[in-house]
């Protein structure tokens, strides 16, 4: 039988992969006990309370980097709390308990649960302001999109590189007043625009498997923690990324001086982004076109997750029935 030999200094790691589907899997069915209700908060604050709760039963030195906001305004999960039984591998920890919590509150599909874990120091820590993003999924020469270059450059680039006229591509765009002239600009250039209302996390991870999910780029300006969890998912299953935080008030560009970003105009790359091995994972809240949402059965509760490692670029649908519904 073959063996499989895993670096001593990784198998933290290995055994973290398993364990964060737990803390994502919780997080998801106590948002899901209360989607459709109209009530973003409190979905929101059943998935932190349960996320917290998970994170500290693991063996892990945490911090979060990425959280629900700063200490004076998040009780939980902000940025610099300490998470874990604090005595074990040092990580960094990014948080998107409800991603899309409209979609959760209206029941609409492609809510999840989100985390990414990566050695200690190792995870862009970005102020909770918004992102500029372009993303694309494996097998494409370096360079091919370019976040400066004009969307129909892109678009036309692309296509080429895929060995298709620019109508057989489809980009996914947030649904935003601000992205009106992104949206008018791929068009022109021939190519399909897919509209989402919320959850760019899941956006950009579409674009990883385009035969599957129809999506071959993702475009347009989002929120930053969001974009450094999908930096987290890419840096896993291969694709590029190229970021900018849109730091367009003196308040954002204090707030990310304080957070260590020297150059405001930087454009990050992946690997700027999540610079060691990590972990991705996500629970569906709702059901999505990634991810089944939670189902609750008689006497079954039915989760969908995906764990991805970037050490091993090992990807795991995990579908999930639980029995001992008091636990959540
Ligand atoms: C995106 C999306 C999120 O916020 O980042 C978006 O992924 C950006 O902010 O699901 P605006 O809503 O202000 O455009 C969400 O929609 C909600 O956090």
């Amino acid at each position: 039988m073959a063996s499989v030999t895993v670096p001593s200094n990784q198998m933290m790691d290995r055994i973290l992969a398993m364990e964060v589907v737990r803390v994502t899997e919780r997080a998801a069915v106590n948002a899901a006990k209360l989607r459709g209700r109209g009530d973003e908060k409190a979905a929101d604050q059943a998935a932190v309370d349960a996320m917290r709760r998970e994170l500290n039963n693991l063996p892990i030195d945490g911090t979060v980097v990425i959280g629900e906001g700063e200490l004076d305004e998040a009780p939980m999960l902000f940025i610099g709390e300490k998470v874990g039984s604090k005595s074990g591998f040092k990580v960094d920890i990014a948080v998107d308990p409800v991603e899309g919590t409209t979609l959760c509150a209206k029941n609409m599909p492609g809510a999840i649960a989100t985390l990414a874990m990566a050695e200690g120091d190792t995870l862009l820590h970005a102020p909770d302001c918004y992102m500029e993003k372009i993303g694309i999924g494996p097998g494409y020469p370096k360079g091919v999109v370019d976040l400066d270059a004009p969307a129909g450059e892109n678009i036309r680039n692309l296509a080429k590189a895929k060995g298709v006229k620019p109508q057989a591509i489809t980009a996914m765009i947030l649904d935003r007043p601000r992205h009106a002239d992104l949206i008018a600009a791929v068009r022109t250039a021939g190519a399909s625009v897919s509209l989402i209302t919320d959850g760019d996390v899941a956006g950009v991870i579409h674009t990883a498997e385009p035969s599957k999910t129809g999506i071959d780029i993702y475009l347009g300006i989002g929120g930053a923690p969001e974009g450094v969890l999908a930096a987290a998912a890419l840096r896993c299953i291969g694709g590029q990324m190229q970021c900018r935080l849109v730091l367009d008030t003196e308040e954002t560009r204090q707030r990310a001086a304080k957070m260590g970003i020297k150059d405001p105009r930087k454009k990050f790359e992946i690997e700027d982004m999540v610079r060691g091995d990590c972990i991705f994972a996500a629970t569906g809240i709702t059901d999505g076109r990634m991810l089944r949402g939670v189902y609750f059965g008689e006497d079954v509760i039915e989760t969908e997750t995906v764990v991805m490692r970037s050490a091993t670029g090992t990807v795991r649908w995990i579908r999930a029935e639980h029995r001992q519904g008091d636990k959540f």
